[in-house]
């Protein structure tokens, strides 16, 4: 058993008990992603299509000390309308739950949550990568060394592409990290629904995925396994367009002086503006249509394991 307290939501609980399924998500998306009050209605969106797809959702964030698996409509407004949360990633995590207060976790601090809680899917639309210029400033994000480190199945729309895609495909290969595309050849980015770069695999069929993730685990592998799925046609946005406005938001940044664990928030803010926000609403659309896949692939894991 874990040493940090889990609050662990009593509609969460009953589904692991009952071996239904459940699926993780992030609350810095929440706090650092999009403005309030779109961020607390697209939560709530978000937490809708997981259920649509046929699992509970447990969003998961950090709070007086303790992990909350599953938060409810009072807690998301919390963190959605609460200025100055901090961004939790994995090296955050026992810092802000020893000092306390409200913490908000990104992808990789949502994965221990979730291997702690025994929460084997997670969804969100964009994980973190390698960012362009790594190669000099060496900003890798934590996620995907967690990634090697938490047995979560981790659904998503592929990366967002102010980061280095080739490279992060690239360290998700020398680690190990198996990744599979559901229904599509190409590794999308995030709102785009191609990043250029062909996926290493393409599985059709969630009972395939399903034991695809078990066969990860049964091998002795203490990590997770990433699956994308593409944004919807409707709601994608155009690569050379997404394209010229990260080049924009990265001259801006330089000129800014801005680095380190900042930097993301800034990118997709600067992105948003050159869009004249059409990125913002294909961010909220993805996140959506990415937890309700999500639902849909643990459920289809939660039926195998059965
Ligand atoms: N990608 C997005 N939106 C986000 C993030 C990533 O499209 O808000 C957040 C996620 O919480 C992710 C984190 O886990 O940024 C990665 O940040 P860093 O590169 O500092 O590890
Ligand atoms: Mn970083």
């Amino acid at each position: 058993m874990s040493g940090i307290p889990l609050v662990v939501a009593e509609e969460v609980a009953e589904a692991l008990a009952g071996g239904r399924a459940v699926v993780a998500l992030e609350s810095n998306v929440i706090t650092h992603g999009l403005p309030y009050p779109d961020n607390a209605a697209t939560a709530a969106k978000v937490e809708a299509a997981v259920r649509a797809g046929g699992a509970v959702p447990a969003t998961i964030g950090v709070d007086g000390g303790r992990l909350l698996i599953g938060m409810g409509a009072a807690d998301i407004e919390r963190f959605a309308s609460t200025a100055g949360i901090p961004k939790v990633s994995s090296r955050d995590l026992p810092v802000v739950l020893a000092r306390g207060g409200l913490g908000a976790t990104t992808v990789a601090s949502s994965l221990v949550a979730a291997a702690l809680a025994g929460i084997p899917f997670f969804a969100s639309a964009g994980i973190g990568g390698v960012h362009r210029g790594a190669q000099a400033t060496m900003d890798v994000s934590a996620d995907l060394v967690q990634f090697t480190r938490s047995k979560v199945a981790v659904v998503c729309a592929g990366a967002k592409n102010i980061l280095d895609l080739g490279l992060t495909l690239e360290y998700l290969e020398t680690q190990g990290v198996p990744l599979v595309s559901y229904r599509s050849d190409d590794f999308p980015a995030f709102y785009c629904a191609s990043s250029g770069l062909r996926s290493p695999h393409r599985v059709d069929e969630p009972e395939v995925i399903a034991r695809v993730v078990e066969n990860h685990w049964a091998a002795g592998n203490e990590g997770a396994v990433v699956i994308t799925t593409p944004p919807r046609a409707e709601d994608a946005v155009d690569s050379a367009v997404a394209e010229a406005a990260v080049r924009e938001a990265l001259a801006a940044a330089e000129r800014d002086g801005v680095t380190g664990n900042a930097i993301t928030k800034y990118l997709m803010r600067a992105v948003d503006e050159v869009t004249g926000g059409r990125t913002a609403q294909a961010n909220m659309a993805v996140l959506i249509s990415t937890a309700e896949v999500g639902g849909v692939l643990a459920d289809a894991h939660a039926r195998h394991r059965a």
